[in-house]
């Protein structure tokens, strides 16, 4: 055993102290077995209505109290999820698993070198089902904007899968007007599917500069490809 997600539903007020005395049991057993593992809890059901809820949100601080008393034995790690916030859940997952391979480290900072070379505000590697192996985001981009980045990224993903391509475009816009172009590329790895993608913000006054730069990044790929593999497998 690497690794213990254990969820508890945030809505279920009754049956806190249940599942607290379940984790109790289940955390004596790994520490008799001397399994000392990183263990997520993920605060389930916690939906984005809730989010400024005080009386949840209270509770789910009296929570995390109270199971900070594994946190000499175990590494302890908590999330708020919630099925209305898929990222949420990409996120508690995709940091999970992280902890168990440092790559995604790697991964991540290889990004943040790329973000800077070609200007990209955002840099993912996802595999097929749509779990973060490694991001980078720039500073300045905000929470709703990556979301309407996943979000996307989402839909489109399916489409590429569906008509089986290796490449393909996109434009978008934030909000607030802001036009992004976006890249996504597939890597095939010995018979699994990644699929990496770039953000980056459209130039209005010259479109032409949007386009070499998505150009430079497609001449890229072999290359970038070659130091994925080298860290992934
Ligand atoms: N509001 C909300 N509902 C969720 C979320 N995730 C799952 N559900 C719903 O919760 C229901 C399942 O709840 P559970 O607590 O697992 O099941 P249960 O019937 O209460 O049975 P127990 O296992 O005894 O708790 C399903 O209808 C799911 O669609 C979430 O993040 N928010
Ligand atoms: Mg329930």
């Amino acid at each position: 055993m690497d690794l213990l997600f254990y969820v508890i539903d945030v809505q279920d007020f009754d049956r806190y102290i249940e599942s607290i005395d379940y984790l109790d049991q289940i955390l004596i057993f790994f520490k008799e077995m001397q399994e000392l593992i990183p263990v997520c809890i993920l605060f389930h059901k916690f939906d984005p209505d809730l989010s400024k809820n005080k009386e949840i949100n209270q509770k789910i601080l009296t929570l995390k109290q109270a199971l900070l008393k594994y946190s000499n034995e175990f590494d302890i790690f908590f999330f708020e999820t919630s099925i209305y916030d898929i990222k949420s859940i990409m996120d508690a997952f995709s940091s999970g698993l992280s902890l168990i391979f440092n790559k995604m480290e790697m991964i991540s900072q290889l990004f943040e070198e790329l973000s800077n070379n070609y200007n990209a505000i955002m840099i993912a590697l996802f595999d097929s089902r749509g779990f973060t192996v490694g991001e980078y985001y720039k500073p300045h981009l905000h929470l709703k904007e990556k979301l309407k980045i996943y979000d996307a990224y989402l839909e489109l993903q399916k489409r590429i899968v569906a008509q089986d391509k290796a490449l393909y475009e996109f434009s978008d816009k934030f909000e607030d007007g802001r036009r992004f172009s976006g890249l996504i590329e597939v890597l095939r790895f010995s018979n699994l599917d990644f699929y990496l993608l770039f953000i980056i913000e459209e130039d209005e006054e010259d479109l032409s500069k949007t386009v070499n730069l998505l150009d430079k990044i497609e001449a890229a790929k072999p290359e970038m490809e070659n130091i994925i593999l080298q860290i992934i497998q």
